[in-house]
């Protein structure tokens, strides 16, 4: 209603709003703060209050907020331990460009051997929603949907992410294509959206060979052996490759078994694909009753493919010293004639994997008698 000051009635007022994202309905005429003239008109808001001391009005929008940025994201690993930062597993990783709320595609680099990370995102207004998408993996372990060469055919799972909250992403492993992340900011409005993209990328080469233990090939028709793949600075902390052959390779198998390390098994032909984190590696290929087979110093750059020769196992080492000696000779001769169902069987002493410990396994140590361990 608008009225002069002695409430004679000018006209009525009727404001249509013509953009649709406003909520009219909250509207509200606000008088301004500046000292303008009055204008002598009085706006009757309702039956009590009316608006006569200012000559201009504000309508506020008092609609929800248009705001889908972000305000963090943080990808990280480990638990932080206020208590015991020493004890502290917790790690950031770099986001590749820095944050910024306008920047909405990011890149984390990642050298670890870790299976998941943390995502901690908080939204630049608390009252936006946001959801993300991560890659979905089988029951089995598998990148879900892929089919090896093809990255559009892999699915996602969409989630809600609650802000500051940690949300475990689980990696694609090494050797499968990067791992993308899509969190999708609702603003408070429901209708303004924005997506940020982390991808993590994990830089990879591959150490391949093979092995054969002619023994097993009329028994099982396999060859098989353990693969442990040790970082080489890891190792370097416990011995030095140098020293080995002067200081004696009894304890290399047991100090190798105590250091960790990334373990596989080869396929039934006897080969092994391993994919690794660029770096330098030491390599057991272990296998009960056989001598051990290293390849020390293995250095594997990204993308590509370090290829070791092809190797024959020997049998006879049962104690796993590094040498075929009087000690496995008495050691077979002890469990002599028995078979797998003896409660003193172990394959250790069954080279050909016959289930039997006779004169063939016999014949095998006496083969390889004084043979010691190979380092590559
Ligand atoms: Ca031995
Ligand atoms: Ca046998």
């Amino acid at each position: 209603m608008v009225s002069t000051g002695d409430k004679v009635l000018l006209g009525k007022l009727s404001l249509k709003m013509l953009a649709d994202e406003f909520d009219i309905s909250s509207f509200e005429l606000v008088t301004s703060e500046d000292s303008s003239p009055r204008s002598g008109i009085k706006i009757n808001k309702d039956l009590k209050d009316s608006y006569e001391e200012s000559n201009r009005f504000i309508f506020t929008d008092a609609t929800a907020s248009k705001n889908a940025d972000l305000m963090s994201i943080e990808v990280s690993s480990g638990e932080q331990d206020p208590d015991n930062p020493s004890e502290s597993t917790y790690k950031k990783y770099e986001l590749d460009p820095t944050f910024s709320k306008e920047e909405t595609n990011y890149t984390v680099t990642l050298y670890d051997y870790i299976d998941t990370v943390d995502l901690t995102v908080t939204p630049d207004d608390e009252k936006a929603k946001m959801k993300v998408k991560t890659p979905e993996r089988t029951d089995d372990d598998k990148l879900n949907g892929y089919n090896g060469e093809d990255e559009g055919t892999i699915t996602y799972k969409e989630e809600d992410l609650t802000s500051g909250t940690k949300y475990p992403v689980t990696l694609n492993k090494l050797g499968e294509p990067d791992t993308k992340i899509t969190i999708t900011v609702t603003a408070e409005d429901g209708k303004t959206t924005k997506e940020y993209t982390v991808t993590i990328k994990r830089p990879y080469g591959i150490i391949e060979g093979s092995i054969e233990t002619p023994l097993t090939q009329s028994t099982t028709g396999k060859y098989t052996a353990e693969v442990k793949v040790y970082k080489s600075t890891d190792v370097s902390e416990v011995f030095d490759w140098n020293e080995v052959e002067s200081n004696g390779k009894e304890q290399l198998h047991e100090q190798l078994l105590e250091l960790s390390s990334i373990n596989y098994t080869t396929d039934d032909n006897g080969n092994y694909k391993i994919y690794v984190i660029p770096d330098k590696y030491d390599i057991l290929i272990d296998k009960a009753g056989y001598l051990d087979l290293i390849f020390k110093e293995v250095e594997v750059k990204e993308n590509e493919t370090k290829q070791l020769d092809h190797k024959e196992l020997f049998a006879g080492d049962v104690n796993k010293d590094g040498v075929v000696q009087i000690k496995d000779l008495t050691a077979l001769l002890n469990v002599f004639g028995i078979s797998s169902t003896d409660h003193e069987y172990e394959i250790k002493y069954d080279f050909n994997e016959d289930l039997g410990i006779q004169i063939k396994d016999l014949t095998a140590l006496l083969a390889n008698f004084e043979k010691e361990l190979e380092i590559n």
